[in-house]
């Protein structure tokens, strides 16, 4: 039995839906990172970083209980776990977490920022909007011509690398991104949508869903001072 701790952003996303795509059984707790929940000692034990996702797995590999943070090691971790969705034959494992760490340092910062100054972001700041929307179309790019070439991102099997960059492609608009110009991308993101796992791994706390933006405390904590307080 898995406890996840979790929001309903594109980074809990991709291990709600490792989880049900991998038939774990789990219980999504909502850390509401809006209202400062990411803040609380009792979840900083276990994300010393104050950001979700984390979880502890009650089933470790040693048998106790064991707690990990960071959505990539999580997916490696459950992907490990289980065997599935991270080939064990060496090239193909290696492309694996090539294409994850692409996403961790390339698709998630990059693709994050687009969205911060675009949607949350107080002033309009060109400088910053055209730098990420700029790095996100290059990025959109590089998965578009990978995916000229494979099915997948790692290769033709489907992986924890698609699970990790899907989310991130959800919000192609606020990045500045015009999907339609990436027509293997699109293709890509539209097969993957269709995939039960993951309509059930976006239906997670669904009932917490709300726009962030309009909520003054939640850009306090997400953005503001709270978050360079010593703890
Ligand atoms: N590298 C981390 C990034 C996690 C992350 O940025 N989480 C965001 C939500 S998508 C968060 O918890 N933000 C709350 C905060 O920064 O206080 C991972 O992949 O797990």
């Amino acid at each position: 039995m898995i406890d996840l701790y979790t929001w309903t952003t594109p980074n809990g996303y991709k291990i709600h839906i490792a989880l049900e795509e991998m038939g774990l059984a789990y219980t999504a707790h909502p850390i509401n990172i809006g209202k400062g929940d990411q803040f609380e000692p009792e979840f900083l034990k276990i994300s010393p970083n104050n950001k979700i996702p984390a979880m502890v797995d009650h089933d470790g590999s040693n048998g106790e209980d064991y707690a990990i943070f960071e959505s990539g090691a999580m997916l490696l971790y459950l992907a490990e776990k289980t065997g599935q969705f991270l080939p064990k034959d060496p090239v193909q494992r290696y492309d694996t977490i090539a294409w994850l760490m692409f996403q961790m340092g390339g698709v998630g910062p990059m693709l994050g920022q687009a969205h911060h100054f675009n949607k949350y972001a107080p002033e309009k700041i060109d400088y910053a909007i055209k730098r990420y929307e700029g790095e996100s179309n290059r990025l959109y790019g590089v998965m578009d011509k990978r995916l000229g070439q494979s099915e997948f991102l790692a290769g033709d099997e489907y992986s924890i690398a698609d699970m990790a960059t899907w989310p991130w492609l959800r919000s192609a608009e606020t990045q500045g991104v015009n999907m339609a110009d990436y027509p293997n991308v699109k293709a890509w993101f539209d097969k993957i949508g269709e995939r039960d796992a993951v309509k059930r791994g976006l239906d997670v706390l669904a009932e917490y869903k709300s726009d962030m933006s309009k909520d003054k405390d939640a850009m306090e904590n997400m953005f503001g001072n709270t978050q360079y307080e010593k703890r």
